[in-house]
């Protein structure tokens, strides 16, 4: 197994404000702390703060980074190293089932990076928990996708494709899956925790089940702009649900000293270090739950003022 690299490391640090960089000896930078203010400094972070990772020791650093963060965090199962390989998404077939009206259901498919060159497709539909039955006369070659117009609306009906590979099907994939009296709807529909309106959402597996998994920004406290100075109004939070079953998955709150900026605060989700399970890098400080315990420049709302900006 290829050395995976720890680069959510780079790229927190790249992300978050408290960063040295090695000078040309390679020697660490003099490690800055953030400066507070008499009475000033970080709470702690609410009881459902995600916790899942610990400092990183100096040690185990990886020697030839740029930038590293002052306090990078490290996943202990996570494995330290460098890439040697492209790190790739193992996704599922992302079956899909949409009802587009006058009884048709519009199904799609990926085609994988695995799948050879002369790859085809037969496509099944079980109903009401029934025997499938195949619904195309011959394996389709030319698209990934297959219109069934003859799914019995008043029952539950399930779809499901199986590759064919010189005539013998491969593997059926996940099922996608639309109840009796279906509505047309052509998305699907997730219900935020708290009605948690998102001003950013990013996409990957994050639970590495194949399956996209989405992480959303929220957009409480009015975003920031660059062409207005204003303090925020909000915690910075982001929450993760599960994109198969859209349940509620984490909420990470950031508090108040981390500038709600709408372009300066972003995210970065993606699998970093090859386990299959995206990371979510994302700018950090020093915790403040409320507005009160902000460093001074962030109550004034002057960016270049607040500790991580120096
Ligand atoms: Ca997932
Ligand atoms: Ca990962």
């Amino acid at each position: 197994m290829a050395r995976k690299v720890m680069l959510s490391i780079l790229l927190i640090c790249i992300l978050s404000c408290s960063i040295v960089a090695q000078d040309q000896t390679g020697q660490r930078g003099q490690r800055r702390m953030p400066v507070g203010r008499e009475g000033q400094g970080p709470t702690r972070p609410p009881a459902g703060n995600e916790r899942g990772l610990r400092e990183l020791a100096a040690e185990e650093i990886p020697p030839n980074l740029n930038f590293y963060a002052m306090d990078p965090l490290y996943n202990p199962d996570a494995v330290l190293g460098w890439a040697e390989e492209r790190i790739e998404e193992k996704l599922n077939r992302g079956m899909l089932a949409i009802s587009t009206g006058e009884g048709k259901v519009y199904l799609g498919w990926r085609l994988l990076k695995s799948d050879p060159e002369d790859v085809a497709f037969n496509v099944y539909r079980s109903t009401a928990g029934r025997e499938p039955v195949k619904l195309n006369a011959q394996p389709l070659t030319k698209t990934t996708d297959f219109v069934d117009e003859e799914a019995p609306p008043d029952q539950a009906n399930a779809w499901f494709i199986r590759p064919t590979i010189n005539n013998r099907e491969g593997e059926a994939s996940e099922r996608a899956e639309l109840p009796a009296n279906w509505p047309t709807q052509q998305y699907k529909s997730i219900p935020t925790k708290d009605d948690v309106r998102a001003s950013m959402v990013g996409i990957a597996d994050l639970d590495g089940d194949g399956v996209y998994d989405f992480v959303i920004k929220h957009s409480s406290g009015r975003g920031k702009d660059p062409g207005r100075i204003s303090p925020n109004s909000g915690a910075v939070k982001y929450d993760g649900y599960n994109g198969k079953t859209g349940e509620f998955m984490w909420r990470i709150d950031l508090g108040w000293n981390v500038d709600n900026g709408v372009w300066w605060t972003p995210m970065i989700v993606r699998d970093l270090d090859g386990d299959n399970k995206a990371e979510v890098c994302v700018r950090t400080s020093d915790y403040a739950a409320t507005r009160e315990q902000m460093h001074p420049g962030g109550q004034t709302g002057f960016l270049l003022d607040v500790p991580e900006s120096r």
